[in-house]
């Protein structure tokens, strides 16, 4: 059931809230921001997707090369060895592209409601990072801020750490895992001296996309890898699954908001409950969604039916979600921490 309360003022944020980062760059889409509070503020680490202008038989596609710099790849609509029938990735001669170049913008709010852009821009540099920067999730440990992301190149969909303590000078961790992964959020408190992460490694073959666990005991060296929620043939859930924001620490446990979607590429949040001393055991599992695309907003944009969130404020029993809408804006919605509780089925 949708237990969500969606902002009266959504969407927050759009792409023509924000200048292209390049003159002959176009913002596409604002979507799927980190979420943390910094200074009594909340901040969101949004996702910008910049294309270029498509025009006529040509299809272009930006890319940032090893030393930084754009580069915009050429092909012809017409030519056989193109595929083109995803608007987030084209294939051409066995090889993948995305659309779109993503990188990160930060955003600042004192309400929650009404962001403006800060200065910081993180771009993608190196040669892991050339199809871009996405999907931050932000963890706090102490005085120390997390951010795990999805980085994308010819190499592969691999997830990159960097760390921070005043949003000004960044530590590059480096890749924590390869290919293909992406979802990492770590958790807020350490268990037993040992960090924990969830993450979403995908198998062509046997295997699926599902959410596993990891225990680390730096933050930046990962294994002890278990395998903790699997899509449900049938289900909401059907086809992929993975990890939002960092688990919520609860009397009864971690509570972790995921996405999941079916074959038809419908993404909906739904909820689990792992234990408090043993993450790596699933309490419980919400059967329904407690969220699924239906506003206007949701329903229609770059890549629409589409809610996706990794980045949320907790405020007592007020969890506060931002997400990204049919993978073009940006929006909020309150929920109570009981009443998903309620919604959990105990296995
Ligand atoms: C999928 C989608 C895209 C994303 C790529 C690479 O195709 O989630 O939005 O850019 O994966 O991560």
């Amino acid at each position: 059931m949708d237990i969500s309360t969606r902002f009266k003022e959504n969407p927050l944020l759009s792409p023509a809230d924000l200048p292209p980062s390049a003159p002959n760059l176009q913002v596409r889409c604002l979507l799927n921001p980190g979420v943390f509070l910094f200074q009594d503020k909340v901040h969101l680490l949004v996702r910008v997707a910049e294309g270029v202008q498509f025009a006529g038989e040509k299809l272009f596609i930006p890319i940032r090369m090893e030393n930084g710099i754009m580069q915009v790849l050429t092909f012809d609509r017409n030519d056989p060895e193109l595929r083109a029938n995803d608007v987030r990735v084209i294939n051409y001669k066995g090889l993948d592209y995305l659309t779109t170049l993503s990188y990160l913008k930060l955003f600042s709010s004192n309400d929650g409601i009404i962001f403006k852009p800060e200065t910081l821009s993180l771009h993608g540099t190196g040669r892991y990072e050339q199809f871009g920067i996405e999907d931050c999730r932000v963890s706090l440990l102490n005085d120390t801020y997390y951010l795990s992301y999805t980085a994308v190149s010819d190499n592969g969909v691999t997830v990159a750490l960097k760390t921070t303590k005043n949003w000004q000078h960044f530590e590059e961790r480096g890749l924590i895992f390869p290919p293909h992964n992406k979802d990492v959020a770590i958790f807020e408190t350490r268990i037993d001296g040992k960090f924990y992460a969830l993450h979403r490694p995908s198998s062509k073959e046997i295997g699926g996309h599902y959410i596993w666990l990891a225990e680390s005991p730096d933050g930046y060296y990962w294994g002890q890898h278990q395998c903790l929620l699997k899509s449900r043939p049938g289900y909401w859930d059907a086809a992929r699954v993975g990890a939002g924001a960092a688990p919520i620490k609860t009397e009864q446990g971690w509570l972790l908001i995921y996405h999941g979607a079916d074959y038809q590429h419908r993404y909906c949040l739904g909820a689990a409950l792992l234990a408090l001393d043993a993450p790596w055991r699933v309490l419980a599992r919400t059967e329904e969604p407690i969220m699924e695309p239906t506003a206007t907003y949701e329903l229609n944009g770059f890549f629409g039916s589409v809610i996706f969130s990794n980045g949320h404020v907790v405020r007592g029993d007020q969890l506060t979600i931002y997400y990204g809408a049919a993978d073009e804006v940006i929006c909020g919605a309150n929920f109570s921490i009981t009443q998903i509780m309620a919604q959990l089925t105990f296995l």
